[in-house]
């Protein structure tokens, strides 16, 4: 299932066109070269701009809802016929296995276009009938109106998943897009150009330009003066570039930001189905989703039980090729972000922690040796304080921590600058329900993880972002409503 190294082009009023420079994109499974990509300039970025912002001016912002509720469905429908080639192009570029990418990535993909096809086929607007005491009378009504040009900056570790979740409903509220996929994934983003092309969408309704962040495409898009709204998912520090970007003209933005998320493991628990879930939670796409676990927490009286039987679960990971069925875990996303989560694993020994397991590069032998691989890792014995309790790794990486009371778990949990997700894992609901409530972010489990309804709200508090989407929730960003009062 390896695709050959292609070409990568941006797209600019539904036609590919080159870029000035151009970069390589090579697999983090063994280094080899996956494409070639053109990077936009800032010739390349005005045209897509200035593409986005006369389709939105033109055919796209003459259709009604109803008419964009088809589109969507029509973008999921081909999204569908063309699986298994944007299913090769995502485990090209992430390395992650493809029955993952086949189970979540590909089919959430889909799943969104519908889904905002509903969303905003379904929602109303308020209206209110004003009766003042001099018996004057008039009827209040909202009209939802797109925002313009909306940026779309999205990162790697689940590309096109993440890119449709924001690309589906800024469309169903009317708006254009200007999409810039990460550096490390430009392979779905352009299949999706192509897709929209197949579904009829009118030139410049959705426009990509490749490249990165500062000084590239990501910052010529976001200080552009015509770009109306910035969605973004990635780290807290490129959240905070953009919000700075986004400054001077006050444009809304919308931020999915990063996290450091607990789980809490109570002695009452039914302790398999909490290490059945804590297993995926630690590890699951080598621990590149930003809901992932990397601080454990668990009831002192169980600490040695569950700790063993995660380290089980750690080793037993079989790390691989994409296509072998009997793969677990794929590498990092390149070789530079396994510096990133090797130093912290050097770091984590450095500042008296133990490594239960992992903590090195593993060794697997044949081309799989030039790729980004690291071995799935534990810790005990962190400090509260210490560098890996208290940054983002985005590794297969967690430190076990025992905790002595309910109040003692929900301190330890909230003791941290993010608040994106956590899980609690307890036979008594009353329980979860109680400490699920209590803690500091911005969604919850109890007794799973992952698992979640599209329309529910997703997002964080504090540095793990501003804002929510999801269902309703993504219209509150992407229009703009506005009321009109007509006296009766
Ligand atoms: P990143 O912030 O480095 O890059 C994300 C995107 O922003 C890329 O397309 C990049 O090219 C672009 N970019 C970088 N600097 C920019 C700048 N100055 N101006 C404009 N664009 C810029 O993140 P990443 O390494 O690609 O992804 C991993 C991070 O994303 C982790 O921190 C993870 O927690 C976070 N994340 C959060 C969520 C969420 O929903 N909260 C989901 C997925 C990933
Ligand atoms: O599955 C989803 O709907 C979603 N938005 C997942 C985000 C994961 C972040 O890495």
């Amino acid at each position: 299932m390896t695709a050959p190294p292609h070409s990568l082009r941006n797209f600019v009023n539904g036609a590919f066109i080159d870029g000035a420079a151009s970069f390589e994109k090579v697999s983090p499974v063994d280094g080899r070269l996956v494409a070639t990509v053109h990077e936009a300039d800032g010739e390349v970025v005005d045209r897509a701009v200035a593409a986005a912002r006369q389709a939105h001016n033109g055919p796209w912002g003459r259709l009604n809802t109803a008419q964009r509720a088809a589109f969507l469905r029509r973008v999921a429908d081909r999204i569908e016929e063309r699986f298994e080639d944007l299913l090769v192009a995502e485990v090209a570029d992430t390395g992650k296995p493809t029955a993952l990418a086949r189970e979540l990535d590909v089919a959430r993909a889909a799943a969104n276009f519908r889904a905002f096809a509903d969303v905003i086929s379904t929602a109303g607007l308020d209206s209110y009938l004003t009766e003042l005491p001099g018996g004057q009378r008039a009827l209040n009504y909202a009209l939802r109106k797109p925002l313009g040009v909306v940026a779309v900056i999205v990162p790697w570790n689940l590309p096109l998943l993440l890119l449709s979740w924001k690309v589906a409903p800024a469309l169903a509220c009317g708006n254009t897009v200007v999409v810039k996929p990460s550096e490390e994934t430009p392979s779905s983003a352009t299949l999706l150009a192509e897709i929209m092309n197949e579904a009829g969408a009118p030139a410049g309704v959705y426009n990509l330009v490749h490249g990165f962040g500062p000084g590239s495409a990501g910052e010529l898009l976001t200080t552009h003066s015509d770009v109306d709204g910035i969605t973004f998912t990635g780290e807290s520090a490129t959240g905070s570039a953009i919000m700075r970007a986004a400054a001077p003209r006050v444009r809304p933005v919308s931020f999915e930001l990063g996290g450091k998320n607990a789980a809490v493991v109570f002695a009452d628990a039914d302790l398999e189905r909490a290490v059945d879930g804590l297993e995926r939670s630690v590890f699951t796409n080598t621990g590149q989703v930003c809901l992932c676990t990397e601080r454990v927490y668990i009831e002192r009286s169980v600490f040695h039980e569950v700790t063993a039987e995660l380290v089980q679960r750690a080793r037993s990971l079989r790390l691989g090729h994409p296509d072998d069925p009997a793969t677990t875990t794929g590498p990092l996303i390149s070789v530079k972000h396994r510096e990133k989560v090797l130093s912290y694993y050097r770091l984590a020994t450095e500042e008296g922690a133990t490594c239960l397991v992992g903590g090195e590069v593993p060794a697997l032998g044949g081309d799989l040796d030039r790729g980004a691989w690291v071995e799935p890792t534990l810790w005990s014995g962190a400090d509260a304080d210490s560098r890996v309790v208290r940054e983002e790794i985005f590794g297969p990486a967690a430190a076990l921590i025992p905790f002595d009371s309910e109040d003692e778990a929900v301190r330890l949990a909230n003791d941290t600058t993010y608040g994106l997700a956590a899980a609690v894992w307890t036979r008594d609901l009353e329980r979860g329900h109680r400490v699920a409530g209590r803690m500091r972010v911005g969604m919850s489990w109890i007794n799973t993880w992952y698992l979640r309804d599209l329309r529910s709200p997703f997002g964080g508090v504090g540095m793990s972002g501003i804002g929510r989407e999801g269902g309703e929730h993504s219209l509150h960003f992407y229009s703009e409503p506005t009321n009109v009062c007509v006296a009766l």
